[in-house]
């Protein structure tokens, strides 16, 4: 039946992955995929994730059912507070839902899904950050959505096209869809301020544009859970209906439990009661319902006063030692005069770098150094230690110069 079907290409981070575990040098250095690592460059399980395992285990009225199909009530609720602030008007006029989804690429999903069926303009395209992280394209054309890009990076300065970004939206079709990173931005690293967060909302909402947040790293940009959510509570106070994908892979180091949500800021509380019923609907034909162990000890910690008090702590650990790296990645390519300007290394925000470093470059560096990172020149910042900063610095040193 299958004798003509065609191979797909491997998701490139992944195969990433898949090369570095099969390289046998002592030195070498993973820094493709965005997944915290410690100084001695092994994953993390969360001290306050430990304590809420402890705590699930210990609760004896726990069995296997299946959650609801929208997901674990508590777990949708708290996700949407962590998001839009406890004090939030939408969530307190009752016009806010949410649903449970498979981590923050379900969600992504799970909304894209929703507007391929019922965003009211038809054809309407989806707009993209240019560059994005590569699934975003994937999901929406997977349901049938155009994709478009808008300019997000400028090469020049290595920061934000805020012109080309603002232009994009101007020219694009009143009612287009735009996918925006609230914070830690990937693969870039770089984020609008408020001001130019300001003058985005102006052209959303002058546009009548929809507004699509994907929040993968709520906690790793400014080191503060609220502030990082701003871009988000920012647009809700204005008035603009909108989706926010939110994964807990990153800031919980919970990415093979898959726990995610859509959080979905409507104009009324009965008509997100209807999306929600739809999404209920086309969730229970791809997933049925979610599943349970991520979101509880997301949950546990989120209703918890004392264990999200911890998991703050837990998040500056990541977040601090990451900008330790960035430091001293700096300082390593400064002491060795490495040709070119190296602070956007400092100035960059959340898990990577955009190094600026070209595609032949890359290829240098994985095969002579042995060090993995994707062929655009992003690194993943916690993929450094002290250990490895100096041989990775002497690398790039060397790639640069020939
Ligand atoms: N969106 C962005 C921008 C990401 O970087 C990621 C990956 O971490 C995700 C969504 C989804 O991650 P996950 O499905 O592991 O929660
Ligand atoms: O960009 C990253 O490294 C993370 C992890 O298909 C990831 O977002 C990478 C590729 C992918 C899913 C997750």
């Amino acid at each position: 039946v299958f004798e003509d079907i065609k191979a797909a290409p491997a998701d490139v981070i992944f195969a990433l992955t898949a090369s570095y575990a099969a390289d046998t040098y002592d030195k070498k250095v993973n820094l493709g995929v965005g997944a915290y690592r410690t100084e001695e460059g092994k994953p993390w399980v969360l001290p306050v994730v430990k304590k809420a395992d402890h705590i699930l285990v210990d609760d004896n009225n726990l069995d296997h059912e299946y959650l609801p199909i929208l997901g674990q009530k508590a777990f949708r609720e708290a996700s949407a507070k962590l998001i839009l602030g406890a004090n939030s008007k939408a969530l307190a006029e009752g016009r806010v839902g949410a649903a449970q989804c498979i981590s923050g690429t379900g969600a992504v999903y799970t909304g894209a899904h929703f507007l391929s069926k019922h965003y009211p303009i038809k054809g309407a395209a989806c707009y993209i950050s240019k560059p994005t992280w590569a699934n975003h394209r994937a999901i929406f054309e997977g349901v049938g959505i155009p994709v478009l890009e808008y300019p997000y990076w400028d090469p020049a300065t290595k920061g934000l096209d805020l012109k080309g970004m603002l232009g994009a939206m101007q020219s694009a079709a009143n009612g287009s869809i735009f996918l925006l990173h609230p914070c830690a931005h990937n693969p870039t690293g770089v984020d609008p301020t408020p001001d130019q967060w300001r003058q985005i909302a102006d052209v959303m909402e002058a546009k009548g544009h929809f507004t699509f947040f994907d929040c993968a790293y709520q906690g790793f940009a400014s080191g503060s859970l609220d502030k990082d959510a701003y871009s988000v509570r920012y647009f809700v106070e204005r008035g603009f209906e909108l989706f926010v994908a939110q994964s807990f892979s990153k800031n919980f180091g919970l990415y093979s439990e898959r726990a995610g949500n859509l959080t979905v800021v409507a104009k009324t509380p009965e008509i997100k009661n209807r999306i929600e019923s739809q999404i209920a609907k086309a969730q229970r034909a791809v997933i049925s319902n979610p599943p349970a162990y991520g979101s509880r000890i997301v949950s546990t910690v989120l209703t918890n006063e004392k264990l999200y008090k911890e998991w703050e702590q837990n998040l500056s650990t990541m977040a601090n030692r990451i900008i330790h790296m960035r430091k001293a990645l700096f300082d390593e390519l400064t002491r060795l005069q490495t040709p070119g300007k190296w602070n956007h290394i400092v100035d960059q925000i959340g898990m990577f770098s955009f190094t600026g470093l070209t595609t032949p470059q890359v290829k240098v560096l994985k095969e002579k150094y042995h060090v993995y990172l994707t062929d655009n020149g992003r690194i993943s910042m916690a993929g450094l230690n002290s250990k490895n900063v100096k041989y990775f610095a002497q690398a790039v040193d060397y790639v640069v110069r020939n």
